[in-house]
């Protein structure tokens, strides 16, 4: 961090850890977060060129990209300031752009909970028995609309290992009365079998051009197993956890590593390797809708959405 001095790199700094040690988390909240985070260091600069400005948010975008490397939302959410920043004529209306871009980047993403339980409630039907992996937001808007709207719903959540998201995910269900039963995660294939699961809804870290889906550990396998038993998996997933990166069909999804001690510390397994990959990508053909703010779109039709949702914004970082 060369020229960011301490004043504008502190703040910065934190919301960087905050985002790492996951106490900001949920693909959609870390990109807001970070787009806040951009307009803060605008209005914390007292310097007087635009010039200066600029590549102090191009160095503070770098920073930030960084905490976590698999949603591309916290990119997406970086790029879409820089752009704004790069219109800006001066340090005061930089200043005010940025305010303004980002506080309709955070309303976007209150907006898009507001909108996609809207257009999901069309795939449900009264007394689905749903299952979903992880913590998501948008997923468990859904979810809720649904249960709210159609008689009979349940929903099992499972507890996904190993940062336990599941213990968030289903609480908040029950808070807004949804029917929803913990499990573990390797009781998936047992209670699709046996409780009738007729739904599959998670949410998304980044959905690729080509249709794939690169979601919390497990997705994968839960959505193979519900390709083996026939049932709908359905991805929520607002406008800005779509990959323009990927338009590029040699670009690779990072998938995040986190520390092995969110499995087992080593005394409790000596002499171990442990491996803590965080994401998986699931195949595009085992998605059937990835349902946003505007639409529900096939996995074939990813490609032209991304081209079309993105074509304004260059990739700064
Ligand atoms: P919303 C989470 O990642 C999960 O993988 C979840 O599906 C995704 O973010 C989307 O979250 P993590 O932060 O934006 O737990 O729907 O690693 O809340």
């Amino acid at each position: 961090m060369s020229s960011l001095d301490a004043r504008l790199a502190g703040p910065l700094r934190r919301v960087h850890d905050d985002i790492r040690s996951m106490k900001t988390r949920g693909a959609g909240a870390i990109g807001k977060e970070a787009a806040l985070a951009l307009a803060r260091v605008a209005d914390d600069y007292d310097g007087a060129t635009v010039t200066e400005l600029r590549s102090l948010l191009l160095e503070a975008a770098k920073l930030l990209a960084d905490a976590r490397p698999t949603a591309v939302t916290l990119r997406n959410g970086l790029n879409r300031m820089l752009d704004e920043a790069s219109r800006g004529d001066a340090v005061d209306d930089t200043r005010k752009r940025l305010r303004t871009a980002a506080d309709a980047y955070a309303r976007a993403y209150d907006e898009a909970r507001h909108d996609i339980p809207r257009q999901a409630v069309s795939h449900f039907r009264p007394n689905d028995v749903i299952l979903t992996h992880c913590h998501s937001t948008a997923a468990g808007a859904a979810i809720a609309y649904a249960a709210s709207h159609l008689p009979g719903i349940r929903v099992f959540s499972t507890e996904t290992r190993p940062f336990r998201q599941g213990l968030i995910q289903a609480p908040a269900l029950a808070k807004q009365g949804v029917d929803v039963t913990l499990i573990v995660d390797s009781a998936v294939a047992h209670v699709m079998e046996n409780e009738g699961v007729t739904r599959v809804v998670v949410g998304a870290d980044t959905v690729a051009a080509d249709g794939s889906l690169y979601n919390k550990i497990g997705t994968r396998q839960v959505a193979l197993l519900a390709h083996e038993f026939d049932v709908p998996f359905l991805v929520c997933a607002e406008r800005d956890k779509f990959s323009p990166y990927t338009l590029d069909k040699k670009y690779k999804v990072p998938i995040e590593e986190r520390p092995t001690s969110e499995i087992a510390s080593e005394a409790e397994v000596p002499g171990v390797k442990i491996f803590n990959p965080v994401f998986d990508r699931t195949p595009a053909d085992h998605v059937k809708y990835f349902v946003t703010e505007k639409a529900s779109i096939e996995p074939h039709d990813v490609r032209a959405f991304v081209k079309s949702e993105f074509e304004n914004i260059p990739l700064r970082i």
